[in-house]
C-alpha cells in the first residue's frame, strides 16, 4: 500500500481539504469524523480518483469510540505515516461569567482531549516503525487571547503545550511533531461556534478575504513532502489582512 495518512475531522473545512491534497500526493486515507454520510461521500469521491480510503467515523470527544476506531484498524491500514490532529471546535463566545459549562467541556473535550486519545492510540503505531509525521491543528488563539475566546483560546493554548510535549516525547524515535496555527479560516467553524447563526458566522469574514481550508492544506502537504531530516515545528498562517486575532483590515 502507499503511505498513510489519518485526518481526523474530514467531513468539513480544513480536515476535508487537506484529505483531498493529501490523495492528491499519493497517500491512502483512514478519513474521521462524527458525519458518516460525508466521510461516504468523500471517500466515494477519492476512490473515483485512484485514491484508497478506510470509513471510521467517531465521536473524538469519547475515548472508548476512538480507541475501539484504532484497534480496528485491519492491519495493513494500521501502518499510519501521518497523522492529521484537525478536529476542532469553538462553540460561544461568551465571557467565562457568562459562559455555558457545556460549552466548555465541548470545545476541552474535542479539542484536548479527543487529540490527546488519537495520538495515544497512534503514537505507538509510529514507534513501532521508527517513523511517522503528527500534524496538529493548533491556532493564533493558541498565543494570544481574545475577547470572548477565553476557553478556546485555552484549547489552542493546550495544543501549542502538547505539540512541544510531543515533540520531546517523539524525538528520540524519528517521529516529526508539527504544529500549523491558523488565523482566520472560512470554513463551518463560525457556523458551528455561533450555533448555526449563518449572518454572525458571515460577519467574522466579512469585507476582508479570509484563508480557506485549501490554504491550510497546502501547508499541511508543503510540511508532510519534506526530506525526512527536515521538520518544521511551528507555522502560524494568516490571511494578508489579519494581523493579529484583533487586528483586522476590512475593506468596507
Ligand atoms: P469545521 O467546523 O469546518 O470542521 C471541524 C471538523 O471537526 C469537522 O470535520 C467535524 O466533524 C470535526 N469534529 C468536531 N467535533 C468532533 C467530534 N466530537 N468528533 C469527531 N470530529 C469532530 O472547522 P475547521 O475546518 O475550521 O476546523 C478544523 C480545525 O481548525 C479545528 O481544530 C479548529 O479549531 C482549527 N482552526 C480553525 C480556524 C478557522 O478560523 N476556521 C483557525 C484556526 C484553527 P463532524 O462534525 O462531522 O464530527
Ligand atoms: C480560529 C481562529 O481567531 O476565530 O482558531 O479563534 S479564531
Amino acid at each position: 500500500m502507499t503511505k498513510i495518512a489519518l485526518v481526523t475531522g474530514a467531513t468539513s473545512g480544513i480536515g476535508k481539504a487537506t484529505a483531498i491534497k493529501l490523495s492528491k500526493l499519493g497517500y491512502s486515507l483512514i478519513l474521521t469524523g462524527r458525519r458518516k454520510e460525508r466521510l461516504e461521500k468523500l471517500a466515494e469521491d477519492l476512490n473515483q480518483k485512484g485514491t484508497e480510503t478506510y470509513v471510521t467515523p467517531f465521536d473524538i470527544q469519547i475515548q472508548t469510540e476512538v480507541e475501539k476506531a484504532i484497534n480496528n484498524l485491519p492491519e495493513q491500514w494500521k501502518a499510519i505515516d501521518v497523522l492529521i490532529n484537525n478536529a476542532g471546535l469553538a462553540a460561544g463566545k461568551d465571557s467565562i461569567q457568562d459562559g455555558k459549562v457545556d460549552n466548555w467541556e465541548r470545545m476541552l473535550n474535542t479539542n484536548v482531549k479527543g487529540l490527546l486519545y488519537t495520538s495515544r492510540k497512534v503514537m505507538p503505531l509510529m514507534i513501532e516503525r521508527k517513523k511517522g509525521h503528527i500534524v496538529n491543528i493548533g491556532s493564533t488563539a493558541g498565543r494570544e487571547v481574545y475577547p470572548g475566546g477565553n476557553v478556546y483560546c485555552a484549547s489552542k493554548h493546550a495544543v501549542d503545550a502538547i505539540s512541544k510535549g510531543m515533540r520531546i516525547d517523539l524525538v528520540e524515535h524519528g517521529i516529526k511533531v508539527t504544529q500549523i496555527r491558523p488565523g482566520l479560516a472560512e470554513t463551518e467553524f463560525s457556523l458551528v461556534r455561533f450555533d448555526g447563526d449563518a449572518d454572525s458566522a458571515k460577519k467574522v469574514y466579512a469585507d476582508l478575504e479570509p484563508l480557506m481550508g485549501e490554504d491550510i492544506a497546502e501547508m499541511i502537504g508543503f510540511a508532510v513532502s519534506l526530506p525526512e531530516h527536515v521538520c518544521i515545528n511551528d507555522l502560524e498562517v494568516t490571511c494578508t489582512a489579519q494581523a493579529t486575532s484583533t487586528i483586522v483590515s476590512r475593506n468596507a
